[in-house]
């Protein structure tokens, strides 16, 4: 988590030099969501996610070269330079795609459960995504067919209250997301997403079920974004939340929540280290290739 934590403010810090032509969602605030899941993964389980890509992404145990050079467009990106930031993909760690595209991955991910299951691995997919992701209707679709197939998939819902700036409260009706799920006939889950132990033992038993042969599962993780929807800045001015409720939540910091089990000089000599590593793929990104149009012909 810090490792996610510190990366992320120091892309933050060098983005607006406008070398990384890309957009970026920084999930600063919700870094316990992916490291709670991932912790309980298998290298060959597979991840399909969204367009808050980056914690998912090292998490699973991306490259960090890899996604900055992403990021920067480079030919050396997880994604060869097309992607950018919210579309990373890296087939050796299981990352199968992201995408801008909202609930686009969902689909994609019960396709993944369903191959491992007709081939009798004992695999699973996640799927990852947003509370907006659920207004979609491509997730009505896959829940519905996962828990009909048993598809081994775990869906994991980040609900961080906001769709761009549009709160949950005026875009879905006043029942928890987990409970309406539920209605389909998979089980249903949600913990504070800030917990990271909390998350990885939802996700220990909904992949357990999964492996055992149990179908699909639906966790809700509650979490809070930081910064603002899109890029690294904060975007209290534009006043569609409150700075009481922000702060609410940062004193809901999953990484501080761990400072009892962490010592002090620990912490410090971690943000070093992730400082330093995240200065030279900084420079590995910066030079870089960008792709050729040979490249160009070959990829897209
Ligand atoms: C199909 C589709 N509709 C609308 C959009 C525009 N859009 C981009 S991000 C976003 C909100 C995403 O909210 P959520 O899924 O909760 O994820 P979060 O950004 O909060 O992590 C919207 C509506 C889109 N990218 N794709």
């Amino acid at each position: 988590m810090l490792r996610i934590r510190i990366v992320e403010e120091r892309i933050g810090e060098v983005y607006p030099a406008g070398e990384m032509r890309t957009p970026t969602h920084f999930c600063i605030g919700q870094e316990a969501t992916p490291v709670g899941v991932c912790d309980v993964l298998r290298p060959d389980d597979v991840l399909h996610f969204s367009h808050r890509t980056h914690g998912w992404y090292l998490a699973k145990g991306g490259d960090l070269d890899a996604m900055v050079a992403e990021f920067f467009g480079r030919a050396t990106g997880c994604a060869k330079g097309w992607g950018g930031s919210m579309h990373l993909i890296d087939l050796d760690v299981g990352l199968m795609g992201s995408s801008s595209i909202l609930g686009g991955t969902i689909g994609h991910a019960v396709g993944s459960a369903l191959a491992f299951k007709m081939r009798g691995e004992q695999r699973v997919a996640v799927a990852a995504f947003g509370d907006a992701a659920v207004e979609e209707g491509i997730f009505a679709e896959s829940v519905n067919w996962a828990v009909i197939t048993r598809a081994p998939v775990v869906f994991v819902c980040e609900n961080n209250l906001y769709s761009s700036q549009s709160p949950l409260h005026v875009r879905q009706p006043d029942i928890p997301i987990h409970e309406r799920v539920e209605g389909f006939g998979i089980p249903a889950t949600r913990v504070d997403g800030n917990d990271v132990v909390a998350v990885r033992s939802a996700a220990a038993e909904a992949v357990e079920r999964g492996r055992a042969g149990g179908g699909p599962s639906f966790i809700e993780a509650l979490t809070y974004r930081w910064r603002g929807h899109v890029g690294p800045e904060e975007d209290d001015h534009l006043g569609y939340r409150s700075v009481a409720e922000v702060d609410e939540w940062k004193a809901r910091c999953p990484v501080d929540r761990l400072t009892p089990l962490v010592p002090a000089e620990l912490r410090e000599e971690l943000a070093l280290r992730f400082l330093r590593e995240t200065d030279a793929a900084l420079r590995f990104a910066s030079a870089s290739p960008a792709p050729t149009w040979e490249d160009a012909w070959r990829e897209v």
